[in-house]
């Protein structure tokens, strides 16, 4: 396939930029998580395994993009990107279990519950779920940003991750699971199952960044877009993906008859859906500066990445 020099020139400062920030967000995630003396080992050892096995951390550096494109500091918005990988974490531990998916794979590597068992699976969940909030809410981690905006970053996030969001969604999933379902019920039920914590991400950061009312409108419109371009990404993976290039078993969503975007309108469809999609992201932010580029090479990213 042929690549323009344009292309190699975006993508080679996406990477960098999202090395950058993949490799800062790491350093305070070791941080923020403690130190294993501190509660029981195997806790730890459960939390610390699934947080760095391996994901692609998109949200954190959603919500460090977002606070960028409005000017803010990377140091303002340190505690929302832990605090949201942490919760994204937590989902994923209890999505694999049992219960819910039933995953022996994820990231490559053996779920958490296969490592640690199914007990400390769902107490690491809980515990990452709420040592989100309190370091959301550790006044000593915010330099400059005022308790109002804090308030509002967590109640963001609170909304994003629980039954109004993701929690919801993920029962609405549940539900629907070998019923045939409609394409606007597809989008609610993904808008709040993945779209919902995406939306929280690029909403918080920009809070913490310091983002005016409009700027906020126009960061909410993005992230609506590129939340749903990435779940039909991770559709079509699903389709199209293999488990060594994921890194967790595919073609699943067809075996369990789930309610997915290729299934209700085909792969090309789906294609064409998610490359409109990102241009309506990328659309919504024409008022932002070069500063939020890193915001418009993501949304690319998120429909082209490969797991
Ligand atoms: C159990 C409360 C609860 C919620 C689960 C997130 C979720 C809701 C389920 C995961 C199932 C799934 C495949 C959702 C679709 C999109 C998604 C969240 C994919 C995984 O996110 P990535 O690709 O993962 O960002 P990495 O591994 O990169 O962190």
């Amino acid at each position: 396939m042929k690549t323009k020099i344009r292309d190699l020139k975006t993508d080679s400062s996406l990477m960098l930029y999202l090395d950058e920030k993949r490799t800062l967000l790491e350093e305070n995630l070791l941080r923020l998580l403690g130190r294993p003396e501190q509660y029981p080992r195997t806790l730890y050892q459960a939390m610390h395994y699934s947080l760095f096995a391996g994901g692609k951390r998109i949200r954190p550096i959603l919500a460090i993009a977002a606070a960028g494109a409005v000017g803010g500091e990377t140091g303002a918005v340190i505690p929302v990107a832990v605090a949201i990988e942490m919760i994204h974490t937590y989902s994923l531990i209890h999505d694999d279990l049992p219960a819910m998916d039933d995953d022996d794979l994820r990231r490559g590597k053996p779920t958490n519950h296969k490592v640690f068992g199914e007990a400390t699976a769902i107490l690491a969940g809980d515990a990452l779920l709420t040592t989100a909030f309190s370091i959301l809410s550790d006044p000593a981690l915010y330099q400059a940003t005022p308790p109002d905006r804090v308030l509002e970053i967590i109640h963001e996030i609170g909304l994003g991750s629980g039954p109004y969001g993701m929690v919801g969604g993920q029962q609405m999933d549940i539900e629907s699971e070998g019923k045939g379902i409609g394409l606007k019920r597809l989008e609610q039920l993904h808008g709040k199952k993945t779209g919902a914590l995406i939306q929280a991400s690029v909403r918080a950061g920009g809070i913490a960044g310091g983002a005016d009312g409009a700027q906020l409108l126009a960061l909410t419109r993005y992230a609506a877009k590129v939340g749903l371009a990435f779940q039909i990404a991770d559709d079509i993976l699903d389709v199209e993906g293999s488990i060594e290039v994921a890194g967790k078993a595919t073609g699943k969503d067809i075996v369990r008859n789930k309610n997915t975007y290729p299934a209700l309108i085909g792969l090309d469809e789906s294609r064409a859906l998610e490359k409109g999609l990102v241009a309506e992201a990328i659309e919504a932010l024409h008022e932002f500066d070069e500063g939020a580029d890193p915001l418009r090479m993501i949304a690319g990213y998120i429909v082209e990445r490969r797991s």
